[in-house]
């Protein structure tokens, strides 16, 4: 038996051995000079699966955001973005410092925005105001609890900021768990955004690694800013060869995760005092409410690391569980077992 389940996130998940194996035989080269060839095919077939002329390969999804926002502003720009979002929350202020750019926060449902909420923050054309440059979505959104950006929603707001002469990022770190979900291609989702950022080491199971994908132009410009952050890399093949090993390999298992995530919503549904909506899980992460059950988010987690479960605290009341590779039915099971040994009583 395992020591821990590790339902943290999916960013916890180690190298199969097969992805070692591919790792250790991939061919390199010094990537600064573009001359690695498991760099270049994992570019395009990144390029590929997203339908965008090129992509290029950074070592993470912090960087990857940090990157297209950067490439499409200039400084006291400013960029409209959901307010549980990862870059406005979760990359340590990065676009204040790197970008010098200012977000304009909207409240979403569960992260997920409305064409109309765009409209009203699009400032006038008046020397007052900061200039309104970019809009950044998020699919699946992270604090929305895995939720799904709906395409006809991507593809007003997309229409939308385009009829304003703005353009669109969109942080895709796990728009593989919203394609598999939802049935819709990769790239249908991104033909609505100027730039796409994925993450190979979430879901995916590969060590390291995000890319960022849009025009040629577009690119040449972030590749001169990677340089700039520090994201050149040398003989990176060896962690792109993890990632294109990652994408023949774990993208349509994801519905797995996504399985596992409803068993476990449904069995903590049963539990006294939490809230949570199991329709509402719709890929692997799942974001329940604990406040009922007498206990905070710190001390549920504390009590169930005894048992051998890991996972974390979001708020004053919340629980993020996340669903991946290295998670079995059985750990699911096994997971249950212990909330309710820690929770207490089933629902009546
Ligand atoms: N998210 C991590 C933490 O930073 C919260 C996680 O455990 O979920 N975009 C989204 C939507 C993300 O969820 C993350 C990572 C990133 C970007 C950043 O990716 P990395 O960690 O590779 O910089």
């Amino acid at each position: 038996m395992k020591e821990f389940i590790d339902l943290r996130s999916d960013t916890v998940t180690k190298p199969t051995p097969t992805m070692r194996k591919v790792m250790a035989e991939a061919e390199v080269g010094d990537d600064v000079f573009g001359e690695d060839p498991t760099v270049n095919a994992l570019q395009q077939k990144v390029a590929k699966i997203l339908g965008k002329e090129t992509s290029i390969f950074v070592p993470s999804g912090t960087m990857g955001n940090q990157l297209a926002i950067k490439s499409h502003t200039q400084p006291g720009d400013e960029v409209i973005i959901e307010a549980t979002s990862h870059p406005y929350n979760f990359e340590g202020g990065a676009s204040a410092v790197l970008s010098a750019v200012q977000f304009y926060c909207l409240k979403g449902s569960r992260g997920i925005l409305e064409a109309s909420q765009i409209e009203e923050a699009i400032r006038p054309d008046d020397h007052h105001f900061p200039v309104t440059r970019l809009v950044c979505l998020e699919n699946t959104h992270n604090r929305g609890g895995g939720s799904i950006y709906p395409i006809q929603k991507i593809a007003e707001i997309s229409r939308f900021a385009r009829s304003k002469g703005l353009l669109v990022h969109l942080d895709g770190a796990r728009l593989w768990n919203a394609s598999v979900a939802s049935g819709i291609k990769p790239q249908e989702y991104a033909q609505w955004a100027d730039s796409v950022s994925v993450c190979l080491s979430k879901g995916l199971g590969a060590p390291i690694g995000s890319l960022v994908a849009g025009t040629k132009t577009f690119i040449d410009r972030v590749h001169r800013f990677r340089k700039m952050f520090g994201g050149g890399m040398r003989q990176a093949g060896i962690i792109a060869a993890a990632g294109i090993y990652a994408l023949d390999h774990h993208i349509d298992r994801l519905k797995e995760d996504h399985q596992n995530a409803k068993r476990l919503a449904l069995g903590l549904k049963e539990i006294k005092g939490i809230s949570i909506e199991p329709e509402e899980v719709e890929t692997n992460i799942l974001i329940f409410d604990v406040a009922g059950t007498g206990m905070t988010p710190l001390q549920v987690r504390d009590a169930i690391k005894k048992e051998g479960i890991l996972i974390h605290a979001v708020s004053k009341t919340e629980i993020r569980l996340v669903t991946h590779l290295d998670v079995s039915k059985e750990d699911i099971e096994r997971a249950l077992k212990a909330f309710k040994k820690v929770l207490g009583p089933i629902q009546s």
